[in-house]
């Protein structure tokens, strides 16, 4: 049972700018996508991302918070505000220059952040004023003061690599600023948390290292420790849920294991994203359960060696899935499992080799998407000739990017929404996950049933 402790323990982080008195106004906004995935329905995490960003901005401003996605209202008029800031991925960034550009014509100063700004610059900059590239952490001192001078720049952007700030200098986030809502209560109970940043393995499809580069940076376990403990005492319990928005937490096995053998004893229930062949030691998803993992998030990608080969995830080895899969199984921790279909080594029997290999395996919360270059990567200059949608909305990882090389269109759909319909069936949802507890894993399924078997070819183009 681990010890409770007050918000006093935590030591805030210095602010070394100090804002004038009379303070300017933010308005932040997370904005909602059109995408069908399970992800934006429901229950969602709140936004790390821009909790990070109300933190600190709320150091020298005063700000306003709205998430579209559990149903806040973005007012029609800013005038009582003097900036606008949003935060942007691939699949809402329509809806994101659209209150841009609203916000611009009635004179705000406009702040455009995350992944989709940060790959697009000169597509982003022609709907804001300036566009923060990476994570505002390591420029924030600097925004602040040009905001109050007035001298906005075009790109807050670290210098160099090594330009990023440690980790350790980091703010806890601020949780109330969400929960201030009333329709917080659309918020997942998994509460996010974060211990590194980045990710050098170099998949070619994603946008991490192109972003952060070869960097990855880790926070001091007891900060990560701190944090747990200051969720604990805001919940008033020991056991709180959280997930691990990491890229990779063991991108750094020693940190890892350092985090979870801390974590052990703290009551606390946890998933991350975790590389596979950290796993192939059996004693480390032994730790993890016993630190309180309750699922771990893998990117299998393929079950095929040459699409492994293809994508540049050297950390994969498919001769190991089996193992893998039974290290952690026999921990009684469940596998959120990533299966990408439609690179061009994958053909009709890629879909049956990857059912049976769910099957066999009894992947607990198996998670299927459609290849997508998106833009900024290496990959996506490499596809763009072959691309055939340009609707940044529907860059959710489930729609039709492009003709695999050795597969039609139709026949490639016909068979995504079969292979998760298979998996998402009755009969399997219980062979899956038959001796397990009835837990949000079981919810999970449920949810996953109703949405596969509702899916048709039409709402993937
Ligand atoms: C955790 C995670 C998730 C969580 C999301 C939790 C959440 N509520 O955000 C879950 C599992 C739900 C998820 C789902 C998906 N994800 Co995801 N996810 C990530 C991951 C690994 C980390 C994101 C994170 O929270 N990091 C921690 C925060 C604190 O860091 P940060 O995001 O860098 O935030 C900083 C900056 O971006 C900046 N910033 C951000 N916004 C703003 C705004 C302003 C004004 C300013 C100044 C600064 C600023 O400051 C922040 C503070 O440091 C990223 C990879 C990555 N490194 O970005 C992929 C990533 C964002 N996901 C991706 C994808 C594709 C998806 C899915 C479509 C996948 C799927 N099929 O399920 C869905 C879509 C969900 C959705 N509706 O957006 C892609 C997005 C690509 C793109 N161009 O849009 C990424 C980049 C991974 C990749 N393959 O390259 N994801
Ligand atoms: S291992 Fe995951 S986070 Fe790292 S580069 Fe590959 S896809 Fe991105």
């Amino acid at each position: 049972m681990s010890t409770l402790i007050s918000p006093e323990h935590v030591e805030p982080v210095a602010a070394p700018f100090v804002a004038p008195p009379n303070r300017k106004r933010w308005l932040i906004i997370q904005p909602k996508s059109n995408t069908p995935l399970m992800v934006d329905s429901g229950k969602v995490s709140m936004p790390l991302n821009l909790l990070m960003v109300a933190t600190m901005v709320q150091n020298h401003f005063l700000a306003d918070f709205v998430d579209e996605r559990i149903g806040d209202e973005v007012p029609q008029d800013f005038s009582g505000y003097d900036v606008v800031a949003l935060t942007s991925r691939t699949l809402n960034a329509k809806r994101v220059y659209a209150l841009a550009d609203r916000a611009r014509a009635q004179g705000k100063k406009v702040i455009l952040g995350g992944v989709h700004p940060t790959m697009m610059i000169d597509e982003a900059r022609e709907h804001c004023d300036t566009v923060v590239f990476g994570e505002i952490e390591s420029i924030y001192d600097e925004l602040a003061r040009d905001i109050y001078a007035d001298q906005i720049k075009p790109l807050y952007r670290p210098s160099s690599e090594e330009g990023w700030k440690p980790m350790n200098l980091l703010d806890k986030p601020d949780f109330t600023i969400a929960r201030r809502s009333p329709n917080s209560k659309r918020y997942s109970f998994l509460l996010p948390m974060l211990a590194t940043k980045g990710c050098p393995v170099g998949c070619n499809f994603c946008c991490t290292p192109r972003i952060y580069g070869k960097n990855f940076r880790m926070r001091e376990v007891d900060r990560v420790l701190d944090e747990i403990r200051f969720r604990q005492y805001e919940a008033g319990r020991p056991n709180i849920r959280f997930s691990f928005m990491d890229d990779n937490i063991s991108f750094r096995p020693a940190f890892a294991d350092e985090l979870f053998n801390a974590m052990v004893g703290m009551g606390v229930g946890w998933n991350a994203n975790i590389s596979m062949n950290f796993l192939e030691k059996p004693e480390v998803a032994a730790l993890a359960k016993e630190a309180g993992c309750e699922m771990l998030n893998v990117g299998f990608e393929s079950v095929s060696p040459e699409t492994i080969k293809h994508v540049h995830k050297g950390s994969n080895r498919v001769g190991r899935y089996d193992e893998i899969v039974a290290n952690v199984h026999k921990q009684g921790i469940a596998l959120q499992g990533y299966f990408i279909f439609g690179f061009d080594t994958d053909t009709a029997a890629s879909f049956q080799h990857t059912y049976d290999f769910i099957m066999k395996n009894r992947i607990e919360f198996p998670v299927f998407t459609i290849a997508t270059p998106f833009p900024g990567t290496p990959w996506y200059e490499e596809m763009r000739h072959r691309i055939v949608q340009h609707d940044w909305d529907k860059y959710d990882t489930f729609h039709y990017m492009y003709e695999p090389a050795k597969m039609q269109r139709d026949e490639f759909l016909r068979n995504f929404i079969k292979v998760q319909r298979e998996i998402y069936s009755w009969p399997n949802i219980w062979k899956r996950m038959a001796g397990r507890k009835l837990d949000w894993v079981w919810m999970v399924n449920v949810a996953m049933h109703n949405f596969t078997q509702r899916l048709t070819p039409a709402m993937l183009l």
